[in-house]
């Protein structure tokens, strides 16, 4: 809602409720200033984000909340394989477009979301099994992903493959049963077909350190240190009336292996200690630099898969909940630091890194890689200056015999020698010493000298 409007709707309100006029004035003043979940959210550089339905988008109440309070959208069901591969070979975009269409409205980041799950498979791969499913599932991966390529920050490429229970293990489903290597090639034809996405694999009850998000870690590092594009992991976070002790450093030691983080599915049961839970997780975001946001599974409480439970932000009427406050307290508490690449562990792959100078406080890019015999994934931090800036060109030279196959999360001006590299539209614009990453795998040997880095 407009400022004017919402005073005017406050003023309005508060005369029903017989509070004199000058309180209404002191209660905008400091609503005001808290801003809203995406607002407050953004001040670190991240984003606040809701699942959202297609079909809720003509109910006014939900769409306010949505235009008001979030900067990122996912679609709660409309990208799933069911909805977008009905029948083998048929698409049907319908109303995962919308969901994207409302996210480029809004200005929002659109997470994609999923390119494949053993579960809301359609009728026609749960019957596949073996190389038809193999090549089936790696053509809707390339033909959705290349559908929406360029206007999806980040793909679930892989939703919830991992066991539940002690074992570590994947879980068995006809996918994981067209052999181990599924995930691992899924993750390649997504990256081919939207180099600008973020690849995240994401999982549920992987919110401490525990033996399924042990298994996952497991498997992100060995992703790392072979150069499977891998760039993100997605906590679901369906939390219960507890938070694990260990849930932020859980989220560390993620990014601590070169990955961003992302809580993706965040709902919380009332009835426990539902408004500290909420802020604990804001909180531990906040606190790990690669975290870069958070999600909530739905908008109202009667949004909310988990019925009976209100386990989410605003109630059945759209109100904001006590855990909405506490949320937007942890969010203005934590600051305005970006978040930022973390160093890699040392278990993984070494990279080699150079930073350039920073001339005249406008920005500076430093290179990692992990390398392979004939081939390399270079990721490029940029870090802003003393002053913000409104866009960023990185230049870097590659061995002769180099050439770069695939960019993601910039654009490229040639492939080979001297290569320039260009933000895309939501990572041009840093806060003073704000940091983001894109990155390029390519043949032959990495860059070894230093790139060069220069701000608008
Ligand atoms: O919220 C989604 C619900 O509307 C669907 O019926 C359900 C189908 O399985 O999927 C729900 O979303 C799930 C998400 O896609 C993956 N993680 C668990 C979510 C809750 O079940």
């Amino acid at each position: 809602m407009p400022l004017l409007k919402r005073n005017r709707f406050l003023l309005l309100a508060s005369a029903a409720a017989g509070v004199v006029v000058a309180a209404s004035v002191a209660v905008i003043g400091t609503a005001e200033a808290a801003s809203t979940l995406g607002a407050s959210a953004a001040q670190s550089g991240r984003y606040f984000g809701a699942a959202i339905a297609a079909g809720r988008l003509g109910d006014a109440t939900y769409t306010g909340i949505l235009n008001r309070e979030f900067n990122s959208v996912t679609p709660e069901n409309e990208m799933k394989w069911d909805a977008t591969e009905p029948s083998q070979g048929r698409f049907t975009y319908t109303n995962g477009d919308r969901i994207l269409n409302q996210g480029i409205s809004m200005g929002a980041k659109v997470r994609g979301h999923a390119l494949l799950w053993y579960q809301q498979e359609p009728g026609w791969a749960q019957s596949m099994s073996g190389t038809a499913l193999r090549n089936a599932m790696m053509n809707h991966v390339t033909q959705v992903a290349t559908h929406y390529k360029g206007k999806i920050y980040a793909w679930d490429v892989v939703n919830e493959a991992f066991a539940d229970g002690g074992s570590g293990a994947r879980r068995d489903s006809n996918l994981q049963r067209t052999g181990n290597d599924w995930i691992e090639a899924a993750f390649r034809a997504a990256r081919a077909a939207d180099p600008a996405a973020k690849l995240c694999y994401n999982d549920y009850n992987t919110d401490g350190v525990n033996a399924k998000s042990t298994g996952i870690y497991n498997m992100v590092r060995d992703f790392k240190s072979r150069g499977v594009p891998i760039d993100c992991v997605g906590f679901q976070s369906h939390l219960g009336t507890g938070i694990p002790g260990d849930y932020q450093a859980n989220l560390q030691r993620f990014a601590d292996l070169g990955v961003d983080v992302q809580i993706t599915e965040l709902d919380v049961a009332q009835g426990g200690n539902q408004a500290n839970i909420y802020a604990s997780v804001t909180r531990a975001c906040l606190a790990v630099s690669r975290c870069t946001g958070i999600t909530v599974w739905g908008i109202r409480d009667s949004d909310s898969w988990r019925t009976g439970e209100n386990p989410l932000l605003f109630d059945n009427s759209g109100n904001k909940k006590a855990a909405y406050t506490s949320v937007l307290n942890a969010l203005n508490a934590g600051g305005t630091t970006s978040p930022s690449p973390s160093s890699p562990s040392p278990s993984a792959p070494s990279p080699s890194a150079s930073t350039s100078p920073q001339p005249g406080g406008a920005c500076s890019a430093s290179v990692s890689l992990n390398s392979w015999n004939g081939g390399f994934v270079a990721t490029i931090k940029v870090t802003a200056g003393s002053a913000p800036v409104n866009g960023w060109t990185v230049s870097l030279s590659l061995p002769s015999g180099s050439a770069v196959t695939s960019t993601w999360s910039a654009t490229n001006s040639g492939t080979t020698g001297n290569v320039t590299f260009r933000n895309v539209s939501y990572n041009g614009q840093l806060a003073a010493g704000g940091v983001t990453e894109f990155g390029f795998q390519g043949t032959g040997t990495g860059p070894t000298a230093t790139p060069a880095c220069s701000a608008a």
